[in-house]
């Protein structure tokens, strides 16, 4: 009796540790949106598996087997948008958010070229070598303010959660991202940068991103990607 208790408790963490994470939901107004509806459906929604390589085009919406397009949803210019996973972010990791402007609708746009910029980021929080903590950890998801200066339109809202646990090999970190449409109203005149291309943003081999976060604890963190914009 007691090893079928024991082995029905070590299937339960077995499946924890495989289940991993996605982020299918936005809030809007304080109204979650259901899963993928205004989020692409990514490749790994059965999976949950992250994307490891940086080079991959995968990197940029995890859509290359899905082909998922959205239903773009209308965000008023300096309102809160939430981005939300499918549970809890548990994994040690950073966030970051990318916005990219399409030039006509966002539903048929893949974001190809420099075009993305970054509004929004959690990064690691260190004091000298004592310990480091992961604010973009242990979350459901984030909520951040889109600039109100930026301007009307429809866009692609890519965000992505750096995890950190294995990451002192190279390859070792786990990006679980997705993208959102939406169409930005009342906006300003606002010119966002600096602009990246993704995948481009990340070579792997960044002091965020190739990171040892154990042993000996960091000294510092650097937040990997460009500035974030903030209007
Ligand atoms: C996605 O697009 C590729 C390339 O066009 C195609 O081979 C594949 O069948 C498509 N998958 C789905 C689920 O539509
Ligand atoms: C986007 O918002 C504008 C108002 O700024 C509106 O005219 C337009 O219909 C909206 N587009 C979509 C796809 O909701
Ligand atoms: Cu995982």
């Amino acid at each position: 009796m007691k090893s079928i208790v024991s082995f029905a408790l070590f299937s339960v963490f077995v499946a924890q540790t495989i289940a991993h994470y996605t982020i299918p939901s936005l809030v809007v107004n304080g109204v979650t949106t259901a899963p993928w509806v205004n989020i692409r459906q990514t490749n790994n929604f059965n999976s949950q598996a992250p994307v490891t390589d940086v080079t991959s085009p995968d990197l940029r919406c995890y859509t290359s087997v899905t082909n998922a397009t959205a239903t773009t949803i209308n965000v008023a210019a300096g309102s809160q948008l939430g981005i939300m996973s499918n549970g809890e972010m548990y994994h040690a990791g950073v966030v970051n958010v990318y916005m990219a402007k399409a030039p006509t609708t966002a539903a048929g746009w893949a974001g190809n070229g420099a075009v993305w910029f970054k509004v929004y980021q959690i990064p690691a929080v260190t004091n000298g070598g004592t310990s480091i903590s992961f604010p973009g950890a242990n979350i459901p998801g984030v909520t951040f303010t889109i600039p109100k200066s930026l301007p009307s339109g429809q866009y692609l809202v890519r965000m992505e959660q750096i995890a950190l646990h294995v990451a002192s090999t190279f390859g070792g970190a786990q990006f679980y991202l997705s993208c959102a449409q939406i169409n930005v109203t009342g906006g300003g005149n606002g010119k966002p940068g600096p602009l990246v291309s993704i995948p481009g943003v990340y070579t792997g081999n960044e002091p965020g991103i190739l990171i040892n976060i154990y042993y000996p604890v960091p000294v510092t963190y650097t937040q990997p990607g460009p500035a974030v914009w903030t209007g």
